[in-house]
Order: C-alpha cells, then structure tokens, then sequence
C-alpha cells in the first residue's frame, strides 16, 4: 500500500472530471495532497481501497477511503473551511449547491457526449485514456489499447443519453451554457465573484474536460474567451476577492438558472427520477418545447433526491424560494 503519508492521496485521472474536480479544490485549499495517476500499475492498490469501482478516491492520512467528489468535497471542506467555499448568505449558498449537481449531471451528459459522439473526439479520448491507463506500453501495443477504449467508451455514451436523436438538444445546450457563462464571467473571476464556489468545482470540471477534446474545443475557443480563461484560472484557482450579492450577480446568473438549470436539467432529472420509480425503461420529457428521450439513469435519481433534501432545509428562506420560483426551479425542489 506504498508508505504511510501524511498527504490526501488522490486516486484519479486527467480524463476524468470528478477526479479533477477534487484535484482543483484540493490545490485551492493548499491541502498537501498526491495526485496518483491511477494507472495500470497502481489498479491492485486501488481495489484493495476502492468501495465502488469509480475515481476519484481519496485516502486521508488517518487511511479513511472517500468516494463520490460530492461529499469529498464536503468532508474536506468541514477539515479546511477557509475560505469557504460556502457563501454565507442562504440565497448564494443554495445557488452554488444547485450549480454543483447541474455541472455533475447535466454538464457531465454535455461532456460526455461531446468526447464519444464523433470519430475525432472518440480518437483523441481513446489515445490518451490508453496513454494515461498503460503509460509504459509501446506505440504499437498502445494502439491496441486505444481501439478497445473507444469500442467501449463510444457504446457507453447511449447510457447518458446522447444518441443521433438527442445530439442537438445537448450540443444546442452546451453552446448556450457556454454562452451565458460567457457574459456572467465577463467581468469576474468565479461563479460568484472573487472567489470559487462549491457550484465552480462541478460545473467548471466538466467544462474543462469538454475543453481537452477537439470538437467542444473548437467551440470554446471561438466565441468564449471568458469561459476558457475560467478553464485556466480554475486549474488552480486562487482567493482574489470576496463573494458578490445577489443583486450584483442576478443580471446574469438569472438567465442561467432559467434558461439551463430550470429548462433543461430539472424537468430531465425529476423526469428521470419518475422513471426509475416506476421502472419504465425508456422517458421522454419535454424540454424547451421538444420531447427528448433516453433511458433512465440510476445515479441521478438518488442525487436529485439529495438535492431536494437539500432544499427541503432551508425551505423557509423566502429570498431563495423567490429566486427559485423565478427561474422555473422551485416546483422541482419541493
Ligand atoms: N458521482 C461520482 C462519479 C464518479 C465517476 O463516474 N467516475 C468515473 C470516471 S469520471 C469512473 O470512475 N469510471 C470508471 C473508471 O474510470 O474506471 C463522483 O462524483 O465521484
């Protein structure tokens, strides 16, 4: 199990967003940490620790094994909790847990289409996940690997729900994300302000991955400068001020909530979460004004059902439940 260490150790990879999500928090908190390539020669290691066959894993110095970056990131921030990543003020708190989960799932969907849809991105994923698992293998073996990766990989993406029926939806979803991001960044550094918010971590680790693959790429680097410089500067963020107000943020963190979190990624998860209870093996649900359709996933259901915990404790906030009634969100938090 390698030496004890007094280090967080992650188990992840650069191809993966959760494993870089916890990655940025920890650089952000100055939390001596290892970041382990979990690569083929660390795979014993990391099955003897894992829970769940999933990165990232983190082994805390006192060899507890977290998984799931959500809660990794909770557990961490209730040991490091400057600067928080909480905004104190309830309105701000609840709208960088509702960006969070909207990054990790319906961001994550975006992601994950862009890099198995097409034979250029499905290559460039493919070669460097084969890099990245057999970092001594020959070019020629490596080759082998890559194929395997992307036969495998690009039959997966149907399971989030990215098919020739769905691309536009979420390719048409991904642009207008990155558009309104576009303005709301403009002119400042983080989500909420001078500093990252529990909602950068998720929203911002699925984007950046969607930046290291040639199609969502190209898109970014055309109309979004402010979003890439977030990419970068979210690599390793830095503290550079404080967090704003709602009435400094709303103008265009607004338009966001309504337009993507209320539109689009709710009615698919409360949709999704229907599904599953009832054991159908297909849904369609309607989202800005077009059915779309997949197959229920099982992940979601369980955290859209956190998520409305989550607001069930703290559903006496009127401020919020105005914002939220606003953006179309309310009625699928209740
Ligand atoms: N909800 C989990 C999702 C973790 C997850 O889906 N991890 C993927 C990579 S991003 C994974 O481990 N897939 C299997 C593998 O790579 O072996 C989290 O937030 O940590």
């Amino acid at each position: 199990m390698g030496t004890p260490s007094t280090d967080y150790r992650i188990y992840g990879a650069e191809l993966s967003p959760y494993s870089v999500k916890v990655r940025s928090y920890c650089r952000y908190k100055s939390i001596a940490h290892e970041w382990i390539n979990r690569d083929m020669s660390r795979m014993k290691e990391f099955q003897a620790l894992a829970k769940l066959p999933l990165i990232p894993l983190v082994l805390t110095p006192d060899e507890d094994v977290w998984q799931d970056s959500t809660p990794i990131l909770e557990k961490m921030e209730a040991r490091f909790s400057t600067p928080s990543i909480h905004p104190e003020d309830g309105v701000l708190n609840f709208i960088s847990v509702l960006l969070e989960e909207f990054g990790d799932e319906w961001g994550n969907k975006m992601m994950f289409h862009y890099r198995w849809a097409r034979d250029v991105d499905q290559i460039s994923a493919a070669n460097r996940l084969a890099a990245s698992n057999m970092p001594e293998a020959g070019a020629e073996e490596l080759v082998g690997i890559s194929k395997m990766i992307r036969e495998r990989m690009s039959g997966r993406a149907y399971f989030v729900g990215s098919s020739p029926e769905t691309a536009e939806q979420i390719e048409t979803s991904f642009k207008e994300t990155m558009g309104l991001l576009e303005a709301h960044l403009a002119n400042r550094a983080y989500l909420l302000g001078g500093r990252p918010c529990f909602g950068d971590f998720g929203l911002w680790a699925q984007v950046y991955e969607a930046w290291t693959d040639p199609t969502p790429k190209a898109v970014l680097e055309a109309d979004f400068p402010a979003v890439v410089a977030w990419v970068a500067r979210m690599l390793d963020p830095k503290e550079e001020g404080d967090f704003e107000d709602w009435a400094q943020l709303s103008g265009t963190l607004m338009p966001l909530l309504r337009e993507q979190v209320g539109a689009n990624f709710l009615p698919w998860s409360a949709a999704n979460a229907a599904a599953l209870e009832s054991g159908a093996e297909t849904f369609t649900v309607e989202l800005k004004g077009q059915p779309y359709s997949q197959q229920p996933q099982k992940y979601h259901g369980r955290s859209l059902k956190v998520l409305r915990e989550k607001y069930h404790a703290v559903r006496e906030n009127r401020a919020l439940a105005e914002v939220l009634r606003e953006a179309g969100c309310l009625e699928w938090l209740s």
